[in-house]
């Protein structure tokens, strides 16, 4: 009888089956994303596209290395995210006001780093063949991990809680422009009240009368609307209005598709 050759084998089994079970969560977690933003990020569909593959290639080959390079590969694609993305996903890292995009740029940190230690483990248990016993690190190492993973995705979920009351996050009648979206998108103001919009990026912001129906802009100014005919918006604070009729008016990005602000004045 010799049982315990079996036991450090389907730990790998296991350990393979996280690596492919974080993928899966990565390509949702991309898709998730996108529906977020209004719109298909064409450096999501690559890197999508990626861990598929990586997921194939693990499932498919029995090659012990190939749950450590797919491991290896995802951590270099996290970090290509913060390196490479103008700035996007460090900023939506540092500011998690903007919930959705928050969670979703921590969780698929949280996930590629999942992938790339289960990936390393499935190596330290490969080399352990024939052994009786798992790696003494084995066990904590993923309790640790596996903490970790789980307390990115209760931060993640709680930030992703829509604010109880978006109107009354702005009772100034200030937003702020980030990336892509007006935070919060919808501002209660006081008949002859100014808005106030704050950009918290660099980015540039494009602000006309009118809306976006799914990813089609649709100019269009409410009567009674004062007029934002392309104002541009980047680095400096403006102010638009004031809004002197009481009704419900629309204002959006040209640039970015979804970035919609209603603004009520009662
Ligand atoms: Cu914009």
């Amino acid at each position: 009888m010799n049982i315990s050759v079996t036991a450090p084998r389907s730990q790998r089994g296991f350990l393979r089956w996280l690596v492919i079970g974080g993928f899966v969560a990565l390509v949702l977690d991309l898709v998730v994303w996108d529906i977020g933003a209004g719109g298909v990020i064409p450096a999501h569909v690559v890197f999508g596209i990626i861990y598929l593959v990586l997921a194939g290639l693990v499932t498919a080959t029995g090659w012990r290395w190939m749950p450590v390079i797919a491991g290896v590969v995802t951590e270099i694609i996290a970090l290509t995210f913060i390196t490479y993305s103008q700035g996007f996903v460090p900023y939506y890292l540092t500011h998690p006001y903007d919930k959705a995009a928050f969670a979703m740029a921590f969780l698929h940190q949280m996930l590629s780093l999942l992938v790339l230690v289960a990936g390393v483990a499935t190596l330290g248990i490969a080399r352990e063949h024939g052994a009786a016993q798992r790696p003494a690190w084995l066990v904590p190492g993923l309790s640790v991990l596996g903490g970790i993973v789980a307390g990115g995705i209760v931060i993640s979920l709680l930030a992703a809680a829509p604010p109880a009351t978006s109107a009354a996050a702005a009772p100034e009648g200030t937003v702020h422009a980030t990336l892509a979206r007006f935070s919060p998108d919808i501002v209660a103001l006081h008949a002859g009240d100014k808005l106030t919009i704050i950009p918290d990026t660099g980015v540039q912001h494009t602000l006309l009368n009118g809306t976006w129906n799914d990813d089609h802009p649709q100019p269009g100014r409410e009567a009674g609307a004062p007029l934002v005919s392309n104002v541009p918006l980047s680095s400096n604070t403006i102010t638009i209005g004031p809004f002197t009729t009481p009704g419900t008016y629309h204002i959006y990005c040209t640039i970015h598709p979804g970035m919609v602000l209603t603004v009520v004045v009662v």
